[in-house]
């Protein structure tokens, strides 16, 4: 146990080193870089005698992650550095696979498939580090929670920790096309490199599901929702295979997104139609193929009969029907089906915000038991701000999947810092009310809301859209990797605060100097309130370019659908803005529990940041600050720039405590997003001011150019656009 004090205590000495730069670095490690962690050299390890089994490629993985993280050796070296069993000082295993841990007798129970602990015993009067589980991947996400500590420099002698997560599937969707462009993908490529494989398994795919299990993620769908049919032709299941092989010993299983109507385009069927028993037999025989290549695949996600996509309404069928059509496929394999909810018409004259619970809840209690709804956070579209969808707890007899954006598709692609931890969390806190109080999404998603009925045995998942790609950082930008971070965290753990989550990613990506940790956490929190306020504060959503959903776009109107446009969601007039979901209105707000709907009924209790999306107010109405609606939308404008120009500022002042390579990049970044903020604010402010007709408050800077300026601006080849 020396050298684990020793550890401890060198990480202190660093962090006390306050000053000295971190070595230089391009992002690739993430958050499991090496960096400033004192490497015990490997003699000192070999003397604490690390136990840890490898007879399963995922003791192994555990194994040697501990390696690389205790002592910064892997590849050849590291096996040979530590003996495969023994009394040692750090012990890690299952009672089956370690007769140490089988010893301990440890109360393993309620920790399931994937939960583990962490405890300081003392066996024969020695101290002993335990991480024990009741299947090897518990071990695995144990070993990472144990790095963990040690790169956040917490205490190591006294530990008791006990874990599991509260939701079963934790998955990433990729929207990546086969030709590897990324759809609101701001990374560059997607990292599947469909041509090479199966030939060429690029280590990458290693890197990239040991970043997934170090934050528990568990699953990954591999193309976009926007499907091709030819990922399910046997050329491409044998490159997914290959994938599949992979990460499974990292825990992490492949989906993939299936296209409606593949029995028609690779199947030569003449029709789709979930209820035609040749339709079914294919959808059968599909599945068997791909579970003779991989025995876990995971299930199908599916976006049907949504922005032209094909589905059973088609053929006159339902949600539920396609769904379980593809369901009963799947379940003599164990997979399942995501059927996401994100669906409306522009045929349908109703408010787009209702649309997704209209087609929905009639069909609550029809799904099969091996289907997840997958509902996006809020009911339009992940805009830096809505409110939670109000679908969670709508279908008390269907398990909800959350889907959450990590790219930021409407929160300035990868060059604006927006920390996106605080829009998860609340809207994982959001309060449903559905059963009292304290019903909030989190407790929909892991099913303990209806626990009574189920006693426990609901499916249960969590989605965030990667913002992954073949950038050397992977995420596009050094501070996009807290997104995926902070989502995998929450995944695990709905209940975690993203502050503290910000804390440990920056305390593992930059180092503890304290110096740095308080003002980067600082930064973060503040900035996605930021993107709220210069993108349209006070409830104002989907204002943005056409398209390619770049930069400001409040004055978008016409073209292919009314429900694309601008004018349709922020329903400016010379007297007033915002979109009347009233009772008196599109009642969009009779769709969420009665005190819920009281609250966002009575313009005097909404909470003002959801003001002008429940509400048509006048402009000149006052709000709590005591400024009018148009004031103070001009005022929080420029509080977002300015929140930007202090990041800015904060960030300049940590250039001696950050490798050269990534300060430059992050605050060129950040120069960036200051131009960007003010454009948005200009171009907003020119735009609503040629509507309101109200004056600037005194101090207030006109936009220096005319609305017509910000119009004509033009950007055909912005990236991540739908193709
Ligand atoms: C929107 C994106 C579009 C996606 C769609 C979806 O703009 O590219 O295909 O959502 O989630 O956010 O299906």
């Amino acid at each position: 146990m020396r050298w684990l004090a020793w550890v401890a205590s060198s990480l202190v000495v660093v962090a006390m080193l306050s000053g000295a730069p971190a070595r230089a670095d391009d992002g690739y490690d993430l958050w499991l870089r090496q960096g400033d962690t004192p490497a015990p050299d490997i003699a000192a390890v070999r003397a604490g005698r690390v136990s840890a089994p490898v007879a399963t490629p995922t003791q192994r993985a555990a194994r040697d992650e501990l390696i690389r993280g205790l002592v910064g050796a892997s590849g050849p070296d590291a096996p040979s550095a530590v003996p495969d069993a023994g009394d040692g000082a750090l012990l890690v295993g299952t009672p089956a696979s370690s007769p140490d841990i089988a010893a301990l007798g440890l109360d393993l129970d309620g920790l399931g498939d994937e939960g583990y602990l962490i405890r300081s015993v003392t066996v024969a009067g020695r101290p002993v580090t335990v991480i024990a589980a009741a299947h090897d991947v518990g071990t695995l996400y144990g070993t990472f929670a144990f790095l963990r500590l040690l790169r956040t420099g917490q205490p190591l002698d006294a530990l008791n920790l006990r874990e599991a997560p509260r939701l079963q599937r934790r998955v990433l969707n990729h929207w990546d096309d086969l030709d590897r462009h990324v759809e609101r993908g701001y990374a560059g490529q997607s990292i599947w490199d469909w041509h090479r494989l199966p030939g060429w398994v690029d280590p990458r795919y290693t890197d990239y599901a040991r970043a997934n299990a170090s934050i528990g993620i568990n699953g990954t769908v591999l193309n976009n929702v926007n499907a091709n049919a030819q990922i399910l032709t046997p050329m491409y299941l044998d490159k997914v295979r290959v994938l599949a092989d992979t990460f499974r010993p990292w825990g992490i299983r492949v989906y993939l997104s299936a296209r409606f109507s593949a029995p028609m385009e690779i199947g030569g069927l003449p029709t789709a139609d979930p209820l035609d028993a040749a339709v079914q037999a294919w959808w059968r025989g599909k599945a068997d193929e791909i579970y003779a290549r991989i025995p876990d695949f995971g299930g199908f996600l599916v976006k049907a009969n949504s922005e032209g996509q094909p589905g059973p309404q088609d053929y006159g069928r339902s949600h539920a029907d396609g769904a379980n059509m593809l369901a009963d496929a799947l379940a003599p394999h164990d997979g399942i089906v995501m059927w996401r909810a994100f669906v409306y018409s522009d045929e349908e004259p109703v408010d787009r915000a209702k649309q997704a619970y209209n087609e929905f809840v009639p069909h609550d209690g029809q799904f099969r038991d091996n289907v997840l709804v997958q509902v996006k956070n809020g009911a339009i579209d992940f805009q830096p701000r809505e409110p939670f969808h109000p679908l969670f707890g709508a279908m008390p007899g269907t398990p909800l999947m959350m889907e959450f954006q990590i790219t930021k598709e409407y929160l300035g692609f990868a060059t604006h810092l927006a920390f996106k931890g605080p829009l998860y969390e609340e809207v994982l806190r959001a309060d449903t009310q559905v059963r009292g109080e304290g019903s909030t999404v989190a407790r929909v998603l892991d099913g303990s809301l209806y626990d009574d009925e189920s006693g426990g045995r609901r499916l249960t998942g969590i989605a965030g859209v990667a913002n992954i790609g073949t950038d050397r950082n992977w995420s596009g930008s050094h501070f996009d990797q807290a997104n995926w971070y902070a989502y995998g965290r929450l995944a695990w753990n709905p209940d975690l605060s993203s502050r503290d989550i910000a804390e440990e990613w920056t305390r593992m990506t930059f180092g503890n100097d304290a110096g740095l940790v308080t003002p980067v956490v600082d930064m973060m929190m503040v900035s996605r309130e930021a993107v709220v306020d210069y993108t349209g504060a006070l409830g104002l959503h989907h204002l943005m370019g056409r398209g390619h959903h770049y930069g400001p776009g409040p004055w978008v109107d016409g073209g292919p659908r009314a429900d694309w446009t601008s004018v349709y969601f922020h329903r400016a007039t010379a007297e007033g803005i915002g979109f009347d979901r009233t009772r008196g209105g599109s009642d969009a707000v009779s769709q969420y529990a009665p005190p819920v709907a009281d609250l966002f009924d009575d313009v005097e209790r909404t909470p003002e940041a959801f003001l002008l999306w429940f509400h048509h107010v006048s402009w000149d109405r006052p709000t709590a600050s005591g400024r009018t609606v148009w004031d103070e939308l001009v005022h929080r404008y420029d509080r977002g720039v300015a929140t930007v120009r202090g990041m800015r500022a904060t960030w300049e002042g940590l250039a001696e405590r950050v490798d050269p390579a990534r300060h430059a990049q992050v605050a060129a970044f950040l120069a960036i997003q200051e131009q960007e903020a003010q454009w948005w604010r200009d171009a907003s402010i020119a735009y609503f001011q040629s509507i309101s007709q109200r004056p600037l408050a005194a101090g207030v800077e006109p936009p220096p150019q005319p609305l017509s300026y910000y119009r004509s601006l033009a950007f055909p080849y912005a990236p991540g656009d739908t193709q």
